[in-house]
């Protein structure tokens, strides 16, 4: 994509405009910079797109600003530019005005960031102040998020801590060049030893400014996997969401310690719904759910599965973020669907679709609560 076509997309993404159908989800990763003002998010920014570049990978930049769209804009667009890459192609910078932004800025942000993803970025930079509900929604679309903190601000760990402990996916304590660098990682290892070791999230040391420990901060960032997204908000056709797999067994008791004990889920429910002949438990996987279905009566739904099928998967229930476009386009294809959509017990919308417009299987569309 031409860096003009780019930009004219992001204005759009900023206007409050969805992203465009066709754009792929792209290979790129996308990390979350926040931290507290002047933290040195921007100029660590600026280090690490040099690192990148140096490397060979693209790299885009989303800078939410706050205060100044023009100021905030130049500022990293300056300190990155400064950095030699003035007319780079491999580089594209974009910053955010709160006053621009419709829909909120964690929204745009994140809409913009898939946006350069899907144009093929290798990385996505979203810079952020804080640790509000813009970095929590920024956080949770993000593969990883840096929170950047500084020396001396040892009383500050207590404070932020609550917010910012949870989406941190890695620490830099920036401007190790000051005094207090030791003590604030001592700071941060003593209120992170309270959690697992597997889950305390590593310490970096950086000086934004002269690009210190900035390889080291890459090198993990190089390594990093996608992480499997719950909500790709901004997708037009809606991201979806696997709600649960529904599986067919003749005894919950024969099957759940698979489930249980063996694969350490936790059972979420347990209860029998008479209308329909059924007994469900409920197992946590992730961000999805298992539902395994034994039947209570020889004439229920699962009862006759079972006969003609045997034990095994019984349907997919996905979560979409538009339920009445999703039948809307079912039904024009001509798919099978059992019914109209009807509100569940919960009060949400759903669906199903008949195995023969799907390959065989029975799918469940849920309307997401979100939307
Ligand atoms: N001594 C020292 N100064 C630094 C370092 N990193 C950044 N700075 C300086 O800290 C100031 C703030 O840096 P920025 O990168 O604008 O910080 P920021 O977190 O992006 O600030 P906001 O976006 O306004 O929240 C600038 O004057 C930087 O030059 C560092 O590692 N050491
Ligand atoms: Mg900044």
């Amino acid at each position: 994509m031409r860096p003009r076509e780019l930009a004219r997309l992001a204005t759009a993404v900023e206007n409050g405009s969805p992203l465009p159908s066709d754009l792929p989800h792209g290979h790129g990763l996308i990390i979350g910079v926040t931290g507290p003002p002047g933290a040195g998010k921007s100029t660590l920014a600026g280090a690490i797109v040099n690192e990148l570049r140096r490397r060979s990978k693209t790299v885009a930049v989303v800078a939410v600003d706050p205060t100044s769209k023009a100021t905030g804009g130049a500022i990293l667009g300056d300190r990155i530019r400064m950095q030699s890459h003035y007319e780079d192609r491999g580089v594209f910078i974009r910053s955010v005005a709160t006053r621009g932004a419709t829909g909120g800025l964690g929204r745009t942000s994140i809409g913009l960031a898939q946006l350069f993803r899907g144009a093929g970025f290798d990385f996505v930079i979203v810079e952020t102040v804080g640790a509000g509900q813009d970095e929590i929604d920024i956080a949770s679309s993000a593969d990883a998020t840096l929170v950047v903190l500084v020396p001396g601000m040892g009383d500050d760990v207590q404070a932020i801590k609550a917010g910012i402990m949870e989406i941190a996916d890695i620490f830099v304590v920036n401007k190790a060049d000051r005094l207090g660098a030791d003590q604030m990682v001592n700071e941060l290892e003593a209120t992170l030893s309270l959690s697992p070791e597997h889950q305390r999230p590593p310490i970096f040391r950086t000086v934004a400014t002269n690009g210190t420990g900035v390889a080291e901060l890459v090198d993990v960032l190089a390594h990093l996997e996608p992480r499997l997204h719950v909500a790709d908000t901004m997708k037009p056709d809606p991201g979806w969401l696997i709600d649960h797999i529904g599986i067919a067994v003749r005894s919950l008791d024969q099957s759940l310690p698979f489930y249980t004990d063996q694969m350490g889920m936790a059972l979420l429910a347990r209860e029998t719904v008479d209308h329909e002949g059924v007994r469900v438990a409920m197992l946590s996987a992730g961000p999805s759910r298992i539902e395994l279905l034994e039947p209570t009566t020889p004439d229920s739904t699962i009862a006759r599965f079972l006969e003609k099928r045997g034990p095994g998967i019984h349907h997919i229930a996905m979560r979409v973020a538009d339920l009445p476009a999703v039948v809307e386009r079912l039904k024009t294809a001509g798919a099978r669907l059992l019914g109209e959509p009807r509100q569940g017990a919960g009060g949400h919308l759903y669906v199903f679709v008949h195995p023969a417009s799907s390959g065989g299987v029975l799918w469940e569309i849920i309307q997401d609560r979100g939307h």
